[in-house]
């Protein structure tokens, strides 16, 4: 089957400010999480998903690759280039928040740091490439972490409202497309990424990350009104990562098990972005959990009139579950966890990799919210080899997006509203989950190791031809 994608459908690559822009202390450019984030795939991972994180620089101990990420902040102009090339439409990056407001709390913001984000506007305009902007993907300033515990605290909901309106007003004339809080939902598993704070313990986990939720559901709603007020026009998306989750027999018992693990993980935070209302289901997990919400007056009227215009979601994998896992079983499963597939291979990252899970997920959330849906990553993260000529000869990236893109295909025939599409790391960038450079995504190789080496030189793989024609024929020859 041809697949067919709608007229000015939006194709293009996504990226972070912390894992590619580097020059992490210029610019007037506080420090954020990922400053302080090991690289290394033990000790990132490890710390991350510890309790009690110790947000100190150590060099003696850790390398810092987000320190240089690739250096997009001296190499915007070439890259963009690069891009253009490809024939994007649209580029999704995030707003470091820290090179605007260093601390998160000042009342005036930096200049400098404004600047840099007007420069490459500018720079993607020049291409007629559209900005998709994530206010927030996983780099809270640290300041913010260290005095206040993060998202846990309700003045973050003053911080961010203050830090959005100088975006709105500063940006309005350059960016229509705007994504709120990268993947809000992975919360509670990985707190401190997105809300900014490491448990004290296991038993305080759910609660304070649910209550951090909370405080990003107001500032998300908040975020969307201003938006609308200050730029006529502008869309404004919740930004979830996506899993569908199988059973893993036709055992009920797994069946149900697998659809409650649904709820809480994929549904929740769409249900409360898109409705405007906690779901019903909620409650009684909040009640066997022991969470309980601290609310304001007037949250949830804002939370109501403030739903977004769009959902994008990330997509690398389903999840396989059951009920009762044996010692054996729990690990096997995917980053979000679960247990092995038996139908599924994986990436060298233990991803289990599943294109008609991309067709599943989004005739999900179609069905469920019937608003636009974007799908702003996906992709794979492999190693990859540059033969003698400087070729990069990367197939199994090609298979891996081909089978993705078809799924899309077929899903907006099944009906679903699709917008637009942006792979990973359209330029390999640092990995966020294992600080890697090794993990590479992109279309476009950038010479820099994880040891720290390299001459940050960049050159096209055989996927970024690949990738081109994709966008030429919008879709129709993968
Ligand atoms: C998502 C994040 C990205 C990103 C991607 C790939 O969860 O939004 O920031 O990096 O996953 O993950 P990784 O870099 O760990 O391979």
């Amino acid at each position: 089957m041809t697949v067919k994608f709608p007229e000015g459908f939006l194709w293009g690559g996504a990226t972070a400010a912390n894992q590619l822009e580097g020059a992490y202390k210029e610019g007037g450019k506080g420090l954020n999480l990922a400053d302080v984030l090991p690289g290394g795939k033990e000790n990132r991972l490890k710390l991350l998903s510890s309790t009690g994180f110790d947000f100190e620089i150590d060099k003696s101990k850790y390398t810092y690759p987000n320190h240089e990420g690739i250096d997009f902040y001296h190499r915007y102009k070439e890259d963009i280039a690069l891009f253009a090339e490809m024939g994007f439409k649209t580029f999704r990056l995030s707003i470091a928040w820290s090179r605007i407001f260093p601390n998160g709390d000042e009342l005036e913001p930096n200049e400098e740091g404004l600047a840099f984000y007007d420069s490459v506007f500018d720079e993607l305009a020049k291409y007629n490439i559209e900005p998709l902007v994530t206010i927030a993907h996983y780099e809270t300033p640290l300041h913010l972490i260290k005095e206040y515990g993060g998202w846990r605290n309700r003045k973050l909901v003053e911080f961010f409202e203050r830090y959005v309106t100088v975006l709105f007003n500063r940006y309005k004339d350059k960016v229509k497309y705007w994504l709120t809080f990268n993947e809000i939902n992975g919360a509670t598993h990985m707190p401190l990424f997105g809300l900014g704070f490491s448990p004290e313990s296991e038993e305080t986990r759910l609660q304070d990350s649910f209550q951090g939720l909370h405080h990003q559901f107001v500032a998300s709603a908040k975020a969307v009104q201003l938006g609308h007020e200050i730029i006529p026009g502008s869309e404004i998306g919740c930004m979830l990562i996506y899993a569908p989750v199988y059973s893993f027999d036709s055992n009920p018992e797994n069946v149900l098990y697998a659809e409650q693990e649904a709820r809480i993980f994929n549904n929740f935070c769409g249900d409360v972005h898109v409705r405007g209302e906690y779901p019903a289901f909620i409650d009684r997990y909040f009640r066997e959990n022991d969470i309980n919400i601290e609310m304001e007056d007037g949250d949830l009227e804002l939370i109501k009139e403030g739903t977004v215009d769009f959902i994008s979601f990330s997509y690398y994998m389903s999840r396989t579950d059951k009920k009762n896992k044996t010692p054996e079983e729990i690990g096997q499963g995917n980053l979000i966890g679960g247990v092995k597939n038996p139908f599924l291979e994986a990436s060298d990252w233990g991803w289990e990799i599943d294109p008609v899970g991309l067709r599943i997920a989004l005739n999900e959330l179609y069905d469920r919210y019937q608003v636009p849906l974007f799908v702003v990553e996906n992709g794979l993260g492999a190693y990859d080899k540059v033969e003698e000529d400087g070729s990069i000869n990367d197939d199994y990236r090609i298979d891996f997006l081909r089978e993705h893109i078809k799924a899309m295909g077929e899903a907006v025939d099944d009906g679903v509203e699709l917008m637009g599409y942006t792979s990973w790391g359209c330029i390999d960038l640092v990995s966020a989950s294992s600080g890697e450079m090794s993990k590479r995504y992109g279309f476009i190789y950038v010479d820099k190791q994880d040891d720290g080496s390299g001459t940050f030189d960049r050159s096209r793989k055989k996927s970024f031809y690949w990738y081109k024609n994709v966008i030429d024929t919008n879709g129709e020859e993968l």
